[in-house]
């Protein structure tokens, strides 16, 4: 159960570290239009290689979310840690959806 909450708190993370790199990437966030994240080339099709692209970005900004909750590096996510990275999370929570509506939007 520990470890899903981990992972459940890395993905969310990794969302809001993609969002705070691509404006695009926000904006469809936003609109909740994952295929227009993962459709690179726009050409309305998802291919392997964008799939693929979208896999390792996760799984890069996965490593990263586990270094930035890991804060003694030590590789591993104390209780404490992960009690930080919660508060972490619901900060960066309250400031990227403060003054935004992502209801009922395409
Ligand atoms: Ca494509
Ligand atoms: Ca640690």
């Amino acid at each position: 159960m520990k470890k899903i909450i981990l992972i459940l708190i890395g993905t969310v993370l990794s969302f809001f570290a993609m969002a705070d790199d691509h404006e695009s990437f926000r904006k469809n966030l936003q609109s909740r239009n994952f295929f227009k994240m993962i459709d690179l080339n726009k050409d309305g099709k998802i291919s392997y290689e964008e799939h693929e692209a979208f896999v390792v970005m996760q799984s890069d900004k996965a490593r990263e979310r586990f270094n930035d909750m890991d804060s003694d590096s030590d590789g591993y996510v104390t209780k404490e840690e992960a009690k930080e990275a919660r508060k972490t999370l619901r900060k960066r929570m309250r400031e990227f959806f403060k003054d935004k509506d992502l209801r009922g939007k395409e």
